[in-house]
């Protein structure tokens, strides 16, 4: 009888731990592409900053991020896509935040999904000012005063837009407002990671605030890595 019920349980726990898994129903038709954008060519020196106002928090300089390529020319802030492919719903699990530690938007690069509510965080004692030079989605324009430390904006149409601080003119970012489950920014290595996209061949496109954009179609197969390289350049 013992037997039995031992032989029952090592033939009945696969079954359990899969009846109850939590992996994805797609799992098995769905791949992830991996890889690493890189400057070739002359890597301009990072442009010095010179700051002269509330330098007790926003420091007496800054290297601007516009273009910001590491030791072995990994592209940081790059933004990877895979335009018009669905196969995950885009979303968040709660409001997005944007700080702006040391008088600087962090991240530079934010992603967010379209309709998902940003926070933009004001911890320092200091008045910035939130400025979106968008078209799709209305221009947000307002100041953040010093003892206001959560501003709540929502943004419903996908588009790339810069923002600015009007009271800190080095302050500058990008917000990318999207509906494609399929983007992310690189790393300060150059590198990235898409997951559960689905099998087959995709345009990926890669973004980039200074260098422009570049597309190459990659190959996904179900249950596997593609790799690919993008090499971007100054024009
Ligand atoms: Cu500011």
């Amino acid at each position: 009888m013992r037997r039995w019920i031992t032989a029952g349980l090592i033939i009945g726990a696969p079954l359990l731990f899969r009846f109850f898994s939590v992996e994805p129903i797609f799992a098995d038709s769905t791949g992830s592409i991996t890889g690493r954008i890189v400057m070739v060519g002359e890597i301009p020196k990072p442009k010095k900053i010179e700051i002269k106002k509330d330098t007790e928090k926003c420091g007496t300089e800054k290297l601007a991020e516009d273009l910001v390529v590491s030791p072995d020319r990994g592209i940081k802030n790059a933004v990877v896509s895979l335009p018009g492919v669905k196969g995950k719903p885009a979303r968040s699990d709660g409001n997005i935040t944007l700080d702006q530690k040391g008088c600087a938007f962090v991240p530079h690069v934010l992603i967010v999904p379209a309709g998902t509510p940003v926070d933009i965080l004001n911890n320092e004692g200091l008045i910035h000012n939130f400025h979106t030079h968008s078209a799709r989605n209305p221009v947000v324009n307002k100041a953040q005063p010093r003892f206001k430390k959560i501003m709540t904006e929502t943004f419903a149409q996908p588009e790339v837009f810069k923002i600015t601080c009007d009271f800190h003119p080095w302050m500058q970012g990008w917000v990318v407002v999207t509906d494609n489950p399929y983007v992310v920014a690189t790393d300060g290595g150059g590198t990235f990671k898409l997951t559960d996209v689905p099998a087959g061949s995709h345009t990926v496109e890669v973004w980039h605030e200074t260098l422009g954009k570049v597309t190459k179609q990659v190959t996904v197969k179900a249950g596997e890595e593609a790799k690919v390289t993008f090499e971007l350049t100054k024009k």
